[in-house]
């Protein structure tokens, strides 16, 4: 049996979060076409007859702008250290400037395991494109494995797990074989919020909302629904009135998509209540963004 901790990384949009789902068959991790989508260390297990692996879902690798940004940033190092592999993505469009600065980084770590997975080769018209770029990447690092895979189309991510399978090291299960992630389901259920409010806003309001589970607990009347109170964050009070919307249409649309997808995750009904609140610069206060989760998990 083998066992062990991967840790997924790369720069934002590169379909981080999207492997760990596919690969998983169940979404712990959000997912938006929107860069910047993670905020928290999501971790994903995989159970097989050949052992578990423990994949890390991390933020986007980018320049922290204000305190949230370097404590993801801090949080990615530290799970670097930690890690026996790290699978670092880019895209089958080639190296970016953004990627080659995170192979800066990797060049400085101490851990020098690395498979290198090139993502979203659905979108290549021809797939001899894949041969130069697999040769590129060869010459710029001493990857333990180069592998190319579509993890939207789901199009071979088992050679990806049989080369993460080979380089983990022999060991028995960490976690139990019915444990698919260990994110607490207050932070699964503000993220899943946070999902939607993605889904619906433009330009610079998605990156300036957090989600915050103020209340979660058994109906009154009926024991069987879960009644769900979560607080949307904003940063100025303009934001306020977009994400309500007019005639609190947006909220409401919000408030219905994100029930939904409760319902289907937790198997019972869910009577979701949303409020809109500001707090001024937000992700500059760190005490502030510990609450919601943000850069301490
Ligand atoms: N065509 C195609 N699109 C993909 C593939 N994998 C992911 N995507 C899309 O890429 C976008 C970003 O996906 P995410 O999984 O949120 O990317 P991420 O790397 O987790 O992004 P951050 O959390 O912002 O760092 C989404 O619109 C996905 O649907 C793929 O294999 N092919
Ligand atoms: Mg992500």
């Amino acid at each position: 049996m083998r066992c062990g901790y991967v840790t997924i990384i790369g720069k934002p949009n590169t379909g981080k979060s999207t492997l760990l789902n596919t690969i998983l068959r169940h979404k712990v991790s959000i997912v938006s076409p929107k860069p910047a989508t993670t905020r928290i260390k999501v971790i994903g297990i995989y159970n097989s007859d050949e052992g578990q692996i423990i994949f890390i879902d991390t933020p986007g690798f980018e320049e922290g702008k204000n305190e949230l940004g370097k404590f993801m940033l801090k949080s990615i190092y530290s799970s670097l250290e930690e890690t026996d592999l790290i699978l670092f993505l880019i895209e089958s469009t080639g190296w970016k400037e953004e990627d080659e600065k995170i192979l800066e980084v990797l060049k400085k770590t101490d851990n020098k395991k690395v498979i290198l997975g090139i993502n979203k080769i659905d979108i290549l018209k021809y797939k001899e494109e894949l041969l130069p770029l697999i040769d590129e990447s060869r010459k710029k690092f001493n990857f333990l494995e180069i592998v190319p895979f579509s993890a939207l189309k789901n199009k071979n991510l088992d050679s990806l797990i049989k080369a993460i399978f080979m380089h983990l090291p022999e060991s028995e299960n960490f976690y139990p074989t019915d444990m698919i992630t260990n994110l607490p389901l207050e932070y699964h259920l503000a993220e899943i919020i946070r999902e939607k409010v993605l889904q619906k806003t433009y330009q610079e309001v998605p990156h300036s909302v957090a989600v915050e589970i103020e209340e979660m607990k058994e109906g009154e009347k009926n024991k069987d629904i879960l009644v769900i109170r979560a607080n949307i964050i904003v940063e100025r009070e303009n934001l306020k009135s977009i994400i309500i919307g007019k005639n609190g249409e947006m909220i409401k649309n919000i408030g219905k998509l994100a029930r939904e997808e409760m319902e289907i995750l937790l198997g019972k009904k869910v009577y979701l209540e949303l409020f809109v609140k500001v707090i001024e610069d937000w992700r500059n206060k760190i005490d502030v963004f510990r609450k919601f989760g943000y850069g301490n998990i």
